[in-house]
């Protein structure tokens, strides 16, 4: 995906005319760049800043390179390259830091799989996972894996953007990570699964008393809460206050648990409406109960 865009791409991705957009650049709304010919290009980071300002969305993303399969052979100059070699360029670029890399591995993935369960369940998943393994053998620094965390948020945050606003009476779902657990990127890519079928969400972060998550369920009465869980400090801690979290939600409320910390032992002492173990899962679920919820989504 080129990263610069011409007016008229632009025009054709928001569906307005090309006049308009280069108006927009000549009064400065869009931040534009020049080429040395001297024609407007519109950098992602300048439109994504333009669509939040005026709250406009990306309603053919194909005109910016947002679905073009054959996007993934020309990533790389080995040209057609399989999932592992891309994955391992995507961890590469990843741990250095190489921010404009990891967002074209990544629109690309999404492009070709056809959404953001697969790239969590096949890129970001097994990325993170090896990053893990390398920090604690001392081949990845902290520091390089905590900016990978961060180019990524910035790259899921980018990725919801370009998303249809959902509408007033889609279903909302809800959720985060509780305490001692500070993991956030399981719940960025749930808030996008839940967004690509239409759903409101709120993602209310990680490190969550339960206390503080039961009031939000409280005042916003999700149809579906997900409570991710990467790392649990206090097995018997964490039993305990969920037992009363669960408990305590309000009738009607879809308790959806996941993570990779909940094992069939944890799991098996919680009370719960629904598990996944992937994104995917997850996703079949978010799409068959988005049917169930009237009135119905036409793009569904
Ligand atoms: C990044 C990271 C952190 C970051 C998190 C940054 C952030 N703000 O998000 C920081 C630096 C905070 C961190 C801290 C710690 N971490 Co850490 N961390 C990781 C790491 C490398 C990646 C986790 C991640 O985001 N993965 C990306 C997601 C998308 O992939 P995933 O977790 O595999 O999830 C997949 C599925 O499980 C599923 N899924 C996940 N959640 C959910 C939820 C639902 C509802 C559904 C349906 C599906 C689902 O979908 C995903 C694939 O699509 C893992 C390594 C690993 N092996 O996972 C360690 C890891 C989780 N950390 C670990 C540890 C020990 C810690 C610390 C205790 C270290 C310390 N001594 O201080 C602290 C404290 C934990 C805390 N306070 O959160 C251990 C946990 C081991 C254990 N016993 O449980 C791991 C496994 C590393 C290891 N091998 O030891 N960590």
């Amino acid at each position: 995906m080129d990263e610069n865009f011409t007016p008229r791409q632009v025009a054709t991705a928001l569906q307005v005319s090309e006049s308009s957009v280069k108006r927009w650049c000549d009064l400065g709304v869009i931040r534009t760049d020049r080429t040395v010919g001297g024609h407007r290009r519109i950098p992602l980071e300048f439109l994504l800043d333009f669509l939040e300002k005026t709250n406009r969305r990306v309603v053919q993303p194909s005109a910016i390179g947002l679905d073009q399969p054959q996007e993934i052979g020309r990533i790389s100059d080995q040209g057609a390259l399989n999932r592992e070699s891309l994955q391992a360029t995507f961890e590469t670029a990843l741990i250095a830091g190489d921010e404009s890399i990891c967002r074209r591995i990544l629109s690309a993935w999404y492009a070709m799989h056809g959404g953001i369960a697969t790239v969590s369940d096949e890129l970001l998943g097994p990325t993170f996972r090896s990053i893990g393994e390398n920090r604690e053998n001392g081949k990845v620094e902290i520091y390089e894996e905590r900016r990978a965390c961060d180019i990524c948020y910035r790259l899921l945050h980018e990725l919801r953007r370009l998303l249809p606003e959902p509408q007033g009476f889609a279903p909302l779902a809800m959720g985060g990570a509780a305490s001692g657990d500070g993991t956030q990127l399981p719940s960025q890519v749930i808030e996008i699964v839940f967004r690509e079928y239409g759903w409101r969400t709120i993602c209310l972060g990680s490190n969550l008393p339960f206390r503080t998550m039961l009031s939000a369920a409280r005042k916003h009465m999700p149809k579906i809460f997900w409570l991710s869980s990467t790392y649990i400090e206090n097995t018997d801690v964490f039993l305990s206050e969920y037992a009363r979290f669960a408990k305590s939600l309000p009738k009607g409320i879809m308790l959806l648990v996941g993570g990779r910390a909940l094992n069939d032992e944890i799991r098996q002492k919680m009370v719960f409406s629904s598990h996944c173990d992937t994104m995917l899962q997850l996703s079949n679920l978010a799409k068959t109960l988005r049917v169930g919820s009237r009135p119905a989504d036409p793009q569904i």
